[in-house]
């Protein structure tokens, strides 16, 4: 494909944290960095995510007692995963990576910004209810097509591909420009949902300049 001026590029969590040496590294994350950089080249529109939580966050495994990282457990809006501290609003693991260069990028969404609830989507929070406004702005700009990367493949960048799709638009995921986490087979799940709903799995190669 050759991304048209109806196409928008979501480079999604691409931080410090989730990098090699980061509070939740994503094996080989920092791997994206030099694709996402050359995809971005090709398209007019690109929209950056960050996670960025309160300290003491849900999500975090230190807010439960006697819980520990990578366990779930219940909230009133569902199943968490439980994770390490990470991306703390404001602290230096919440930076996006240093090696991005994306200067073109007209807008940044941060997301899990509430103490209690989580949001591994762009567009929703992990309450289904609360939108982020991501929609209404791609939609406000003409957008009709969202084309994903970032970390991690199984989370951040699947969530928020399955509800671009709900929100009505045509999305593609660069799969080689994502990395996963690899939870108890949380890859092979995020790809079948990802192909249930519609979404296009593209290598970067295929998007042509
Ligand atoms: C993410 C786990 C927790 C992600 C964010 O960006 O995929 N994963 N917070
Ligand atoms: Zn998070």
């Amino acid at each position: 494909m050759r991304p048209a001026g109806t196409d928008a590029l979501l480079v999604v969590d691409v931080q410090a944290d989730f990098l090699p040496g980061g509070a939740l590294a994503v094996p080989d994350g920092d791997g994206v960095v030099a694709p996402i950089n050359a995809l971005g080249r090709r398209f007019a529109h690109v929209v950056l995510t960050q996670d960025w939580h309160p300290p003491g966050h849900a999500s975090f495994a230190g807010s439960h007692p006697g819980r520990r990282p990578f366990d779930t457990v219940r909230l009133p809006y569902g199943e968490q995963v439980l994770w390490p501290e990470h991306c703390v609003q404001g602290t230096p693991g919440a930076d996006l990576a240093a090696g991005l260069d994306l200067p073109h990028a007209a807008l940044v969404i941060r997301k899990g910004c509430r103490a209690g609830i989580d949001s591994y989507s762009a567009f929703r929070e992990a309450d289904r209810a609360t939108p982020t406004g991501l929609a209404g702005y791609l939609r406000e700009r003409g957008i009709t097509r969202v084309v994903l990367c970032g970390l991690a493949t199984d989370y951040c960048v699947g969530w928020s591909a399955l509800d671009a799709r709900a929100a009505g638009f045509a999305v593609a995921v660069v799969e080689d420009a994502c990395r996963g986490i690899d939870l108890d087979g949380s890859l092979a799940r995020t790809f079948d949902a990802l192909a249930a709903a519609g979404v296009e799995r593209l290598r970067a190669e295929a998007i042509a300049g």
